[in-house]
């Protein structure tokens, strides 16, 4: 197929750009129609009828018994951090992951233990998380990274045989199953992003997910300034709640959400024909009974040739992205706590690049991209 694409007069004037994602958008109508229900009720936030309808909602979608809607993620995962863990907690933790995961941690007052990651399926790898296991530490946080669920059976199973609680960063893992349990069954509970950026999102926002009555009950209780009732407050709390209007958007997205992974899947699919069966290109082993095709990541021979690629791409104003380099643990605050060798995640960093992929990327941009792909390698 590539050697019968040819570049036409528009590809080289092309004035579009195309980013690494585009956020799903609904029919308009559909988002007002529920605006005019909040215009009506002037309910605009503060666990509104949107957000109870959400979160039920997002209950049977995500076949999950608590889900506590907040702000973002980031809030998610340190109302979580905070409800199971302990200030000084040591934490393993994956390096090659978004910022937030180790930030969060470093904003709770814990330590972040790197460990090194899975070749293949770029998670936490867990013969070395055993390892660490045995050298003494108080909890685990692993990332499904790019939506990636492989390993968190093991993981769910070394957690109860230590007793240490795990958390799973489940920000890029929304519509993702697992086969036999279902995601949120695993771990303590699970922290999700509805951030733009995401395969289903509510413009910012995110979710505390779980099967933990009690848990949840804390959690709506810190995310609410720790405010149990008028004239009580029981702990010391935040505000993270999340909007109406917010909500409503979750409501209409819904609806949407799994048409959106379908074309996700054509385009991501695609890549895979287009560039799998060259040399020097390694892509992520997934593992899942069903996966949401939420990034396009592969992996380049080096950082020279992955940032020729990047640049070779930006030059046509395709902005492909180093997710996630520098990795979580080369920051400048975050150094100290490498007492591991990371090498695994050190060369998946350093070669990452992930491609746009989004459910209104024509096909035609698909394959513009793996072209341009090639050729850049090549040089
Ligand atoms: N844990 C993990 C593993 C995460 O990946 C994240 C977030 C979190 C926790 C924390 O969740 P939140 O607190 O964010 O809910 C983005 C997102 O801001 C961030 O949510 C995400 N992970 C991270 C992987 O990516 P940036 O700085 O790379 O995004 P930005 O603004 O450069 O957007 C990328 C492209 O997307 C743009 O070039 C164009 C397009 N775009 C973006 C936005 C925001 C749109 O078309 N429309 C938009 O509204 O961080």
């Amino acid at each position: 197929m590539l050697k019968n694409m040819r570049q036409s007069p528009a590809e080289l004037v092309r004035p579009d750009p195309i980013y690494v994602t585009r956020p799903g958008i609904p029919p308009l109508g559909e988002y007002v129609q529920l605006l005019r229900k909040i215009w009506g009720s002037r309910i605009l936030t503060n666990h509104g009828p949107l957000v109870v309808e959400f979160e039920r909602r997002l209950k049977r979608y995500l076949r999950a018994s608590q889900v506590d809607v907040v702000a973002n993620g980031t809030l998610a995962l340190q109302l979580l951090y905070k409800t199971l863990f302990r200030r000084g907690f040591k934490i393993i933790t994956t390096p090659f992951t978004f910022v937030a995961t180790t930030t969060a941690l470093l904003w709770e007052g814990m330590t972040p233990v790197f460990v090194d990651i899975d070749p293949g399926t770029f998670n936490l790898d867990t013969e070395l998380v055993k390892e660490q296991l045995e050298k003494g530490v108080d909890g685990l946080v692993a990332v499904h990274v790019f939506g990636n669920p492989a390993g968190c059976v093991s993981l769910s199973e070394l957690s109860k045989t230590w007793g240490i609680p795990l958390i799973f960063d489940a920000a890029h893992a929304f519509g993702v199953r697992v086969t036999g349990d279902d995601l949120f069954e695993l771990g303590d509970a699970s922290a999700l992003s509805f951030h733009a950026t995401k395969n289903f999102h509510t413009f910012e926002g995110g979710a505390v997910v779980s099967s933990n009555q009690r848990l949840s009950h804390r959690v709506r209780l810190l995310r609410n300034f720790g405010i149990a009732s008028e004239e009580k407050v029981e702990v010391p709390g935040i505000n993270a709640k999340m909007s109406e209007a917010h909500a409503a958007m979750g409501v209409v997205n819904l609806r949407y959400v799994d048409r959106w992974i379908k074309a996700r899947k054509e385009r991501y699919d695609r890549y895979v024909d287009l560039l799998a069966r060259f040399d020097g290109l390694q892509f992520q082993r997934v593992e899942a009974s069903r996966y949401n095709y939420a990034y396009m990541p592969v992996v380049f021979e080096s950082r020279r040739i992955r940032d020729g690629v990047y640049d070779a791409l930006h030059q046509r104003r395709i902005y492909a992205r180093k997710y996630f380099y520098p990795m979580a643990s080369r920051l400048p605050f975050s150094r100290k706590f490498e007492s591991n060798r990371l090498p695994v995640a050190q060369r998946v960093s350093q070669g990452i690049l992930t491609l746009p992929l989004y459910p209104d990327l024509s096909l035609d941009d698909v394959d513009r991209v793996s072209k341009f792909v090639l050729e850049a390698m090549r040089h």
